[in-house]
């Protein structure tokens, strides 16, 4: 892509009403615009973040054997009359009705939903398991929304619903959410430790929020230092292997981590005091096991081997996608700006030429352009005619993880200089070396 040709309305100031670093660097990067409180519109800069989220779920649900699908946003109230949590929402829930005076709602989950696509197509204990999923928009009339995309009204959230036999299958379904999401979060290049946590409005005992620690986060946690150290790496995983799936759940949820909710202060004291720490998370996801909480009232049975009609076991798993934004910039920026982890950099490379309009300088940047685009590189190349200053701060800001510098200096000595937004540090090379350098990094992601 090329900055001439780009939609991409930078802000020099900060703008007042951000009170978070991630909330001033979206406005300020030209990823989102508040369209009214909480509501926000994704720009183009802004959506390829979320896409790359997107996809990095994708394939990790897909890879535990998940299968996606689409529900729509407007629901009717009917279905949640059946669970009984029409009433019981209370006034998070946007509340609407048609022009034949039919109550409907803009869904805050799809427990109901996916609850009565399930009853009406599966009957038999032979169709089980059976986990679907889906990214969609979300609404939630949060008393107060805030700090931009963190808690907002309207929200992308990935949500999944598993449908199981017997408690045994589904908690082996919650298992496998856990080891995906933290697969996922690990390849998004952010740090989300699983904590005990309180189920809510969802219902259910078995719950496990995700948190990405930050001190701007909303919720209060406790835990054992030993769990940060924990790093899921490129090991590889057999979903089907119940006791692999749970031997990497026991190993992330044995050190103690709890949200306020949870916090137990005598089972914390057992941790040895070097090792106690507290402090403050964003909760980017959540995953619940509530067994019959709706299959019962919803009538969702299926036949067992037995010939007996019983309630199918469920729970739901949901990632904050918007939120995730906002979490990985809170968690990964400097005074100067964003810095995105490889996984989801917009894009993966600024190309900066330091001399618009120098026939040497265009050309090399050109034939560049090409070959980082060709090794899918995603390059953007910053092709205004500005000075070099501002091109790095726009660079800077907007956090591309890898920067390439061509100017007529070092093109008389045959060489461009790559830079790394994490460290700032340069390093002189030919072009063919940078693109295959890079080629490298991203092989790896
Ligand atoms: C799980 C999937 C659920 O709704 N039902 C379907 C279950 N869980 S949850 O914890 O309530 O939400 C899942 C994740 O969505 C994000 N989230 C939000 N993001 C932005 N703004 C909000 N107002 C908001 N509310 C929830 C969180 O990341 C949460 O973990």
């Amino acid at each position: 892509m090329r900055l001439t040709q780009y939609f991409l309305p930078v802000l020099k100031e900060n703008p007042a009403e951000a009170q978070i670093a991630s909330h001033r660097l979206m406005l300020r990067a030209g990823m989102v615009r508040q369209a009214s409180a909480g509501i926000y519109s994704w720009l183009p800069l802004g959506l390829r973040v979320l896409r790359r989220i997107e996809a990095i779920i994708h394939e990790e649900q897909e890879r535990a054997g998940h299968i996606p699908m689409l529900m729509p946003t407007i629901q009717s109230a009917d279905l949640w009359r059946e669970s009984g949590r029409y009433d019981a929402y209370g006034p998070e829930m946007l509340r609407i009705r048609d022009r034949h005076e039919r109550d409907m709602l803009y869904g805050p989950t799809n427990e109901e939903l996916i609850t009565d696509i399930f009853r009406n197509a599966v009957g038999s204990y032979r169709d089980l398991p059976l986990t679907l999923y889906q990214i969609q928009w979300k609404f939630r009339d949060e008393i107060r929304p805030r700090f931009g995309v963190m808690r907002g009204r309207e929200f992308l959230m990935k949500d999944g619903y598993n449908f199981d036999l017997t408690r045994e299958d589904a908690l082996h379904a919650y298992n496998r959410h856990l080891v995906s999401y933290l697969r996922t979060y690990e390849r998004m290049g952010v740090k989300a430790i699983p904590m005990r946590a309180a189920s809510g409005p969802i219902g259910g005992d078995d719950t496990h929020e995700f948190l990405v620690l930050a001190e701007t986060g909303e919720s209060a946690v406790f835990y054992d230092s030993a769990v940060t150290d924990l790093s899921f790496g490129d090991r590889q995983v057999d979903y089907a292997d119940r006791a692999a799936v749970r031997a990497i759940v026991d190993e992330w949820t044995a050190p103690y981590a709890r949200t306020d909710e949870t916090h137990d202060e005598a089972v914390f004291a057992e941790v040895p005091a070097e090792r106690r720490r507290e402090g403050r998370g964003i909760e980017v996801g959540q995953i619940f096991y509530f067994g019959t909480k709706y299959s019962e009232p919803m009538k969702a049975v299926v036949v067992n081997e037995a010939g007996e009609r019983v309630p199918v076991h469920m729970g739901s798993h949901g990632i904050g996608v918007s939120r995730l934004v906002g979490a990985i910039i809170e968690a990964s920026h400097d005074e100067r700006g964003i810095i995105w982890p490889e996984g989801v950099t917009p894009f993966r490379v600024g190309l900066v030429n330091l001399k618009q309009g120098d026939a040497g300088a265009d050309a090399a940047c050109e034939s560049l352009y090409a070959e980082l685009a060709r090794a899918g590189l995603e390059p953007l190349y910053d092709d205004r005619d500005e000075r070099a200053g501002a091109k790095f701060a726009t660079m800077d800001l907007i956090g591309l993880p890898w920067r390439i510098t061509v100017g007529p200096r070092g093109l008389a000595k045959g060489v461009v200089e790559l830079t790394s937004r994490r460290t700032g540090e340069s390093e002189e090379m030919s072009a063919a070396a940078a693109v295959e350098r890079l080629s490298g990094i991203y092989a790896r992601v």
